[in-house]
């Protein structure tokens, strides 16, 4: 988990030269290697390793406008991610989707810029595994501003009827661009709307990896064994802003900085290191992670983009 997580910070850390590139001197967002608008998972890690350090590649993931701590946490190829990021011939969907439209039918990963979206296709793939038998799961990961969707409400309520063997995540992240949590929604917490829909909620504070790890656990199993659907709503952290260029004036003063200093990645290792982890194994561990991430970044850079006349293929038209 410490390694994956490590990973996908890399990932993040690598975008963002490269999202800047050709944007300047006046912020255009069309411009550059990078094109659109870019939501960095920084801060988010424990949610997406703690979930899918539980998963196998059968069992279907869908992941938000957010994705790319979930994608490397569900197994994604990282060329190919790196590729389709930057818009390559030979990324995930021939450059046409870019960073909120990755799409890995080996892994069973996709997400969507649309909020909420995910969710009624993971209880799709939930049913298609019940239906042929099998013992495999999905998971929609959705941001707290999300959960205000009428999606988010039809969807748990299908779920639950259906025992859809289904788990549903909330990366509470506090904001939804830069509208508070608490602004957004009069309950408490996400997780007390669970009991609503006829499911099991549950809640991990702190962004603890370990936590997530064993909540989830029990949720997957649950599904697994022919329990039906429940909800996790975990307490997490954004190190960015909503998306790159966002000047966050709605952050109040010193949040920030306090941001920072509960980086989980930081926190993890440390805890490893107490735990009796050696210093080096961990470096090494680091080291292996970026050297990944490196290349595939490497890999895009060096990639194709698609023909022109390739414009109208793999498109409706
Ligand atoms: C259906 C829909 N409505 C509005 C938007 C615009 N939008 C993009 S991200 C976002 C906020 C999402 O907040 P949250 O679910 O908390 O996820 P986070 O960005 O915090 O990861 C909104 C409203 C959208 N993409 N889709
Ligand atoms: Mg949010």
């Amino acid at each position: 988990m410490y390694e994956t997580m490590v990973a996908s910070r890399h990932f993040e850390d690598l975008i963002k030269p490269a999202y800047f590139e050709g944007k300047q001197p006046v912020f255009n967002m069309a411009k550059g290697p990078l094109p659109g608008e870019m939501h960095l998972s920084d801060g988010q890690e424990p949610c997406a390793v703690g979930v899918c350090a539980h998963l196998r590649p059968a069992d279907a993931v869908t992941a938000t406008h957010r994705p790319h701590h979930i994608a490397i946490a569900k197994g994604v190829n990282l060329k190919d991610m790196a590729s389709e990021i930057f818009g390559r011939a030979n990324g995930l969907s021939g450059g046409r989707g870019g960073h909120m439209h990755l799409f890995d039918p080996r892994v069973n990963f996709c997400c969507s810029g649309i909020i909420a979206q995910g969710m009624g296709p993971a209880v799709g793939a939930a049913m298609a595994a019940k239906l042929r038998g099998t013992d495999d799961v999905a998971v929609a990961f959705i941001g707290e501003g999300a959960a205000n969707q009428g999606a988010f409400h039809e969807t748990l309520n299908l779920a639950a009827v259906w025992k859809a063997p289904v788990i549903f995540v909330i990366e509470d992240n506090a904001y939804g661009i830069s509208v508070s949590k608490r602004q957004a929604t009069a309950v408490e917490g996400n997780a007390e709307r669970a009991a609503a829909y006829g499911m099991p909620g549950h809640f991990v504070p702190d962004n603890d990896p370990d936590e997530v790890f064993k909540v989830a656990g029990q949720a997957i199993e649950r599904a697994r064994g022919g329990g039906g659907p429940s909800l996790i709503e975990i307490e997490t952290i954004r190190l960015e802003g909503h998306f790159m260029g966002d000047a966050e004036g709605y952050r109040p003063e010193g949040e920030k900085t306090s941001l920072q200093e509960k980086d989980p990645i930081t926190r993890y290792r440390a805890r490893l290191e107490s735990a009796g982890a050696a210093a080096g194994d961990l470096d090494a561990l680091e080291e292996g992670a970026r050297s990944r991430v490196a290349a595939a970044f490497e890999h895009a850079r060096q990639s194709a983009p698609p023909k022109p006349e390739d414009a109208f293929t793999t498109v409706f038209a």
